[in-house]
């Protein structure tokens, strides 16, 4: 019998027929320039392919703000559409096969159903998130709340209602074949004065250790840190620095998570990711842009040299060996007020292969020479060389010998997707964020 996938695939592969032999022009022409320059395009390919970037659950919804939320026909209204829509995503891309859950957000009622459905649709649970920003609308007794923080609250009410939760998380992860609990903490405070940052790094830091102890041997932990929002005085993980300081002293399966909105304005976020390289710490990404804070915009949209630079120090490190044993996670972290949020994690999944294929051009051993030399004109060159470089041939080719969309935004709207999907679910509820 022949299954919607199948369908989806042949119909995909018409879409690029048009298209094919400007492709295999373009391809053809780099694939040559770059022999030329001594870089084995099929080992290129080869590590592009291998690229796998998780799509967050919460971002196939539309968005919103503190100001209004605008829905978008046919969203997803339960775990299940969302797994759907990734492997759609996935169809098109070919390296979306990764879902990053958020519980309770996307908690269901059968997890065994929800496993299978993910088998049968051949994606992958990725990092699982525990939510401890929220009460959730329940009644919550006041020294329970998550009001005033939950893993660094003063009150113990809140810190054990926290740690069963992520404890409950993990349970439910690993039965859904995740290998790792990303921790994001709202902690924090709004006024000088209303905590004692001492303790609440302390209590932080104890709390987090009792769920450590029980994450699997084959799990990691991330912890994800953020400057400010929901606290606008003082966070409780605000920084790189302060992340690792909890990932060495909880032990050596936690590692830091970088969501590359979640720094300051004109913070060296390479740098950052460089250092924690070093320190065999980082965990993983979560991927968007930003122009002023934490803004969730589309990957690469706004800052795609830096974007490009990260990539660059991914690939540097994986050259010399670091994170062998397991390479740090991708995943998208966006929030979409105005795209349909599909076309926006194309859009996102297309600028972070950009950015890794071109880093991938980078050459490297030019680069070594000009840093040993001091020479900054010729290191330089060597960055803008790649970064200049059009290598959309090469990202496409992957996608095309996968069976994937030459064009993957152009494809969905051409597979009316969307409107297929508005007329089966009929609603406009959604639970983006
Ligand atoms: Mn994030």
């Amino acid at each position: 019998m022949k299954t919607a996938i199948d369908d989806t695939a042949a119909r995909i592969a018409a879409l690029n027929g048009p298209d094919a032999d400007r492709h295999a022009r373009d391809f053809a022409h780099l694939a040559e320039r770059m022999a030329t320059r001594g870089i084995d395009v099929e080992s290129v390919l080869a590590r592009l392919g291998r690229l796998r970037i998780a799509v967050p659950s919460w971002a196939l919804g539309t968005g919103g703000t503190r100001f209004g939320r605008f829905s978008e026909p046919g969203e997803p209204t339960t775990v299940f559409e969302k797994i759907d829509d990734i492997a759609m995503l996935d169809a098109l891309t070919k390296a979306n096969a990764e879902v990053s859950l958020h519980i309770p957000w996307d908690e269901p009622d059968d997890a065994d159903a929800l496993r299978a459905h993910l088998d049968e649709r051949g994606i992958a649970c990725g990092p699982i998130n525990s939510n401890t920003f929220q009460d959730r609308g329940r009644p919550v007794e006041p020294r329970s709340s998550y009001k005033f923080g939950a893993v660094s609250n003063a009150w113990e009410e809140a810190q054990s209602r926290a740690v069963d939760h992520m404890l409950q998380v993990m349970t439910l992860g690993e039965r859904l074949g995740s290998r790792a609990l990303t921790v994001w903490l709202s902690d924090g405070s709004n006024h000088p004065g209303q905590q004692n940052f001492r303790a609440a790094l302390d209590r932080t830091i104890d709390n987090l250790a009792r769920v450590y102890a029980a994450l699997p041997a084959a799990w990691l932990m991330y912890t994800e840190h953020k400057p400010f929002e929901p606290a606008f005085y003082s966070s409780v993980n605000p920084d790189w620095g302060t992340s690792l300081l909890i990932a060495r002293a909880l032990g050596p399966q936690c590692r830091c998570l970088v969501d590359l909105g979640h720094h300051l304005p004109n913070a060296n976020i390479e740098q950052i990711v460089a250092t924690l390289l070093r320190e065999r710490r980082l965990g993983g990404f979560h991927f968007n842009d930003s122009k002023y804070g934490d803004d969730d915009l589309t990957a690469g949209s706004v800052k795609p040299f830096q974007l490009f630079l990260i990539c660059n120090e991914l690939v540097a490190a994986a050259a010399d060996g670091l994170h062998a044993d397991r390479a740090p996670d991708l995943m998208i972290d966006a929030s979409h007020n105005v795209k349909d949020p599909m076309e926006d994690l194309l859009q996102s999944t297309e600028a972070i292969l950009l950015a890794f294929a071109q880093a991938m051009i980078v050459d490297r051993a030019s680069l070594a020479q000009a840093q040993a030399a001091n020479d900054a004109a010729l290191a330089q060159e060597c960055l803008q060389d790649a970064f200049r470089s059009d290598v959309r041939p090469l990202v496409r080719e992957v996608r095309r010998r996968a069976g994937g969309a030459l064009h993957p935004m152009h494809a969905l709207r051409a597979l009316g997707y969307r409107a297929t999907v508005a007329s089966r679910r009929g609603s406009i509820r959604a639970t983006g964020l």
